[in-house]
């Protein structure tokens, strides 16, 4: 029957990148690339809006290491504006007022040293109740040799001749005012010496550890953020605290109200808006008019069953082709989302047309993910949950999947589970593994840049035989490889 006459659709274990001539050594491939209009990235690689994965914590660390990460919407519009702030901060030359830990005159030594203990800080500003600077204290200035009385006033024990900086000062100009007067904190005010903030060389000397960190034009770090195309305040709200890339988040943007939702947000924020998923050429065909990035992907995610639980879906990729083929006419960059379980997949949805990939299970284990370390059987490992699974519609993600009465349980139709993901240590040393596996690459195909890869990049098809000679087969492994499990 016409019906049964149906077209092919291919997912990660059905191809493998034809090796190719090449000179490039998988150091020297440079995985530069874009996420949306205005948003470069070193490496490919985002991390997934999941209450599992993207908090600011581990937001910080994507984008000092190079990638991005986009905070879930699972929470308040007030923490979601506190979560794009922390990472906004977290690399800040100038510790903002608010933040600065400061010690008041009337204070005991003591109280003083007790404070910064507590703070985890090595010195403190000395202000007055008009904030006023009257003089600087550092550990250093308490130490019992010193002969310090812990009971003095920590007038006694502070420098009162306190070097400041103007509320300009750049990196450059703090790092020399600190080395020249060999200081470790700079206090930053205003012309009538009120107290703004503070460098640290400590801060200074961080920045300078990550050279591939994604920052925006005023120097922090880049975040994105997912917002619901149905919810303006929230898009609003996260556009004014400085989120750089909106992700409309839904698990079908070829929805028309959806597309209604994100152009109406589109049109009100000064963000890139993403919006996604999709993953048939018809779809991306309504999206690259307004659009400044696509993510594609119905139903890869490892914790995702809305193949299974709505029979719709489309293997992953031939979703990333066929968005990329529509995506390209039209300079808008594409996210390949969901399903990538090796360094080899993620380079493949690249050869398939995608500009940087998404990834959720890949990171759950890590340390910067929120929630605890759990251990089974000796075994440690870390909540991973889909945001389509019944745990996490009831705590408030209640459009991204349908959904009837969000007090009811028998009423969920959830199209997520809830599972437990291996422990796998720092997200630096997973995104070391991912990113050199994807430069390796780029080395067999002989491509140095991303745009060269995508051009020069061809598959071939591979059988079940084929796939299960790429596997490590018939041996027993004895030591766990850092980028590598079977299944
Ligand atoms: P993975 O990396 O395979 O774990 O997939 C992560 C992706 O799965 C997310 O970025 C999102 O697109 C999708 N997801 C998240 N929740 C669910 C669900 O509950 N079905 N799916």
């Amino acid at each position: 029957s016409e019906k049964l006459r149906v077209p092919e659709a291919l997912t990660f274990d059905d191809v493998l990148l034809r090796p190719k001539e090449s000179r490039v050594e998988p150091d020297d491939a440079d995985l530069t690339t874009r996420v949306s209009t205005n948003v470069e990235v070193s490496i490919p690689i985002l991390s997934a809006a999941m209450d599992t994965v993207t908090e600011s914590g581990l937001a910080v660390e994507m984008a000092r290491q190079g990638g991005l990460g986009v905070l879930h919407r699972n929470m308040t519009i007030d923490r979601m504006v506190e979560e794009i702030t922390r990472v906004k901060r977290a690399d800040e030359l100038i510790i903002p007022f608010d933040d600065v830990v400061t010690a008041d005159p009337e204070m005991s030594v003591r109280e003083v040293d007790e404070l910064m203990a507590r703070e985890g800080v090595g010195g403190a500003p000395v202000v007055n109740t008009r904030g006023e600077v009257l003089g600087i204290i550092s550990s250093t200035d308490i130490r019992p040799h010193l002969e310090v009385n812990e009971d003095d006033p920590v007038t006694e024990a502070m420098t009162d001749e306190v070097i400041t900086a103007p509320d300009d000062i750049d990196a450059r100009d703090a790092f020399d005012l600190m080395y020249d007067h060999k200081i470790e904190r700079v206090p930053v005010v205003d012309d009538e010496n009120l107290l703004v903030g503070l460098v640290t060389m400590q801060g200074i000397l961080q920045r300078r550890e990550y050279e591939q960190a994604v920052r925006d034009a005023d120097g922090q770090l880049r975040v994105g953020v997912a917002v619901s195309p149905f919810e303006m305040d929230r898009a609003l709200a996260a556009d004014e605290a400085g989120a750089d890339v909106l992700f409309i988040d839904t698990a079908h943007a070829h929805n028309l109200n959806v597309i209604d939702g994100a152009t109406e947000i589109k049109e009100s924020v000064d963000a890139d808006v993403v919006v996604g998923n999709v993953g048939t050429r018809e779809a991306a065909e309504e999206l690259v008019d307004f659009a400044d990035g696509i993510k594609v992907g119905i139903g890869p995610g490892s914790i995702c069953t809305t193949r299974v639980v709505s029979g719709a879906g489309m293997p992953q990729i031939t979703a990333v082709s066929q968005v990329a083929d529509v995506a390209a006419k039209h300079d808008v960059p594409v996210i390949a989302d969901g399903g990538i379980r090796y360094s080899g997949d993620a380079i493949k949805a690249i050869a398939a047309g995608a500009d940087a990939v998404m990834l959720g299970s890949y990171f759950a284990g890590t340390d910067e993910a929120p929630g605890r370390v759990v251990t089974m059987n000796g075994k440690k490992y870390k909540q991973y949950r889909g945001m389509g699974s019944v745990g996490a519609m009831k705590s408030g993600d209640t459009e991204r999947y349908l959904k009837e009465d969000p007090d009811d349980e028998d009423e969920y139709v959830p199209e997520g589970v809830e599972a437990a993901t291996p422990y796998k240590g720092t997200l630096k040393s997973e995104l070391h593994q991912l990113s050199g596996g994807m430069q390796s690459g780029m080395g067999y195909v002989g491509a140095e840049t991303i745009s060269e890869f995508k051009d020069r990049a061809e598959f071939v098809r591979v059988s079940s035989a084929g796939q299960a000679e790429g596997h490590a087969h018939d041996v027993v492994i004895t030591d766990e490889a850092p980028n590598y499990s079977p299944n």
